[in-house]
């Protein structure tokens, strides 16, 4: 069984979001087609809580500015996708009918969470894992934003716990920030990711 998973796409990280990915809504089109030739579409949704740690406003600190925190270096975002609101809601033309499951992250008020499957401490889960395995799902695609953040921590996790994994790097877009896409497509090769142009 082969999933398709769907990073955070959302109006924060799409064309006049708090943290606008460039280009980020070019890839709705091609993520909403993809979907039927999945046997499962997974999507996630970055959801924090107001007065998030992981935003700057919370440390009086310059956005995109970096701190230590108990689990090791975390960079300081923009307020953003906070629960409930406009920002943390998906695209508007993204086809969340064709979901079959929506997971949040980032809701716990003092751990950010890139990955999909783990918190930035990297042990706490989000049940992803045990979904995906309970269907009986072996393969996964990724595809969203960001390709250097949630997508790139996501897919090195899926990795380590023994999926197959596919990254469709036309179907996602990168913050890059400070080198961290090509840092993020080193890690990702390393931990056996594949990585795919579509077209
Ligand atoms: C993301 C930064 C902060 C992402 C989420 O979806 O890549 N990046 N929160
Ligand atoms: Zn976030």
């Amino acid at each position: 069984m082969h999933g398709l998973l769907v990073i955070d796409m959302q109006n924060d990280f799409c064309r006049g979001g708090a943290l606008a990915v460039a280009d980020g809504d070019a890839i709705v089109a091609g993520i909403n087609a993809a979907m039927p030739r999945f046997d499962a579409v997974i999507l996630t949704q970055d959801w924090h809580p107001a007065g998030h740690s992981s935003f700057a406003s919370s440390h009086d600190a310059a956005p995109m500015s970096v701190t230590e925190m108990s689990y090791g270096p975390q960079v300081l975002w923009p307020d953003h996708c906070i629960q409930g609101s406009g920002g943390a809601a998906f695209h508007p033309d993204l086809d969340v009918n064709q979901a079959d499951m929506i997971v949040r992250k980032g809701y716990n008020p003092a751990i950010d969470s890139y990955s999909a499957f783990f918190e930035n401490d990297h042990k706490t889960p989000t049940g992803l894992q045990g979904y995906l395995e309970t269907r009986g799902i072996t393969q996964l695609t990724l595809v969203g934003l960001a390709t250097d953040f949630c997508v790139h921590y996501s897919a090195v996790d899926a990795a380590q716990l023994g999926f197959d994994v596919t990254v469709d790097l036309d179907l996602c877009r990168a913050i890059d920030f400070d080198g961290s896409l090509g840092a993020a497509l080193t890690a990702m090769e390393q931990s056996n990711v594949n990585l795919e142009r579509s077209r």
